[in-house]
């Protein structure tokens, strides 16, 4: 093979890329990842070659594209960020039964950074974008002029993307998937004196001309998604919008220079439909009522009920401390086995020791001082004792457990 062909192993990424400000080792990580990646990474390299004489460490950071990575452990050490935002996706602790939509939010919220800055947004959740209000994206400009209508790709859980934040003023952004979910942040960039916070226009209706450039407009997110309306009166809850979060006294833009940084709690606690912020609303669960309790009879004096206050009662023909009942069947539609999920709990005063065993048919059945323990189907409101000596084998109990005999 004649000394001046090419190597045949040599691969083509070998070649030199003469593009300002990459290491090589990062810029064919970033083209080996896809389209998405790709377009943004891609174009940032090209965008800034037209303008940056390579000097700069961070140019890198393309000022309409950022830089993206798949991996936040993978961000090259020379653009050391100078403050990190979380992109979190929170659902409700019960999705099927949910006591409040999902928050799609940044976090912080509220961000106070010096010109210049690097800020790196990693996401803690998936399909999350980091895009500023300006016509150039549909919306009216909420980013300081001459700032261009950046944005960061559609990215990954784990990856990141990092910004550099030069023009001094008040950067309203949002995530394009979750927009319309109120998934917004506020980045306010140097010590703004009052004079200098610019007063946006609460709307997002975008550009006017054309009018197509309006894709939510105030009335659609206040009122179609928000307000309450015949379509959605039985929910307990609607999503949050860019006008709450945005607009939340907790994202004033002194405030954010006043604290630094601002929780997407606190913007939370601005809102009234969510008082218990990102906990869960207490529920009636969390202060259950105890599975046996004692309850005073008019005429038997203090003895056991269940968690509605129905007296319970045991059966004579049971043996006592097996575990077991001879109340079967036919049985046990009149006389109903107290059974518990898990547990059984015991309200104040009760002495009986509670316990739990698995009947023949598969339940669960309440154990007090060792006697199974029974309502009976004839009683219809706390009170009522209708079973007490039925058959001289049904008996009430004392809340030690002893049955309430005749003497
Ligand atoms: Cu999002």
């Amino acid at each position: 093979m004649p000394a001046s062909s090419p190597d045949p192993t040599e691969e083509p990424s070998d070649k030199p890329i003469d593009w300002p400000g990459f290491e090589r080792r990062s810029l064919l990580k970033i083209l080996g990842v896809g389209t998405a990646l790709t377009l943004g990474s891609g174009v940032t390299t090209a965008h800034e070659r037209d303008e940056d004489d390579g000097e700069n460490e961070q140019s890198q950071l393309d000022s309409y594209y950022g830089f993206a990575t798949p991996d936040a452990g993978e961000v090259p050490e020379d653009l050391d960020p100078d403050h990190e935002v979380g992109l979190h996706t929170e659902l409700p602790e019960d999705p099927q039964n949910p006591s409040r939509p999902p928050f799609f939010h940044f976090e912080p919220a509220g961000l106070n950074v010096q010109s210049g800055d690097v800020v790196q947004f990693t996401l803690q959740g998936p399909d999350h974008t980091i895009t500023a209000y300006h016509p150039g994206m549909g919306f009216q400009r909420r980013v300081p002029e001459g700032v261009p209508p950046f944005s960061s790709p559609v990215l990954n859980v784990g990856g990141a993307w990092l910004y550099q934040f030069d023009e001094e003023g008040v950067y309203d952004l949002y995530c394009g998937p979750h927009h319309v979910l109120g998934m917004n942040m506020r980045i306010v960039v140097g010590d703004l004196a009052e004079e200098d916070i610019p007063d946006y226009v609460d709307t997002f209706e975008g550009s006017q001309d054309p009018p197509l450039l309006a894709p939510f407009s105030k009335e659609f997110l206040e009122h179609d998604l928000n307000a309450p309306s015949e379509q959605n009166e039985d929910c307990e809850w609607t999503f949050l919008t860019p006008q709450e979060i945005l607009s939340a006294p907790s994202l004033d833009p002194s405030t954010i220079q006043n604290q630094g940084s601002v929780p997407f709690e606190a913007v939370l606690g601005d809102i009234d439909r969510f008082p218990d912020g990102l906990q869960a609303p207490e529920e009636d669960g969390e202060t259950a009522v105890p599975t046996v309790q004692v309850r005073s009879h008019d005429e038997y004096g203090d003895i056991l009920v269940d968690s509605d206050g129905m007296t319970l009662y045991m059966f004579a023909q049971d043996p006592k401390g097996m575990r077991e009942s001879n109340c079967r069947d036919d049985c046990a539609d009149l006389w109903l086995p107290l059974s518990v999920d898990g547990e059984p709990t015991a309200g104040e005063d009760v002495q009986a020791a509670l316990d739990v065993f698995e009947r023949e048919d598969g339940e669960t059945q309440v154990v007090a001082n060792g006697w199974p323990v029974y309502n009976y189907a004839r009683d219809e409101a706390p009170g009522d004792a209708n079973g007490q000596g039925s058959g001289g084998v049904w008996w009430i109990l004392q809340p030690d457990g002893t049955p309430v005999m005749p003497v």
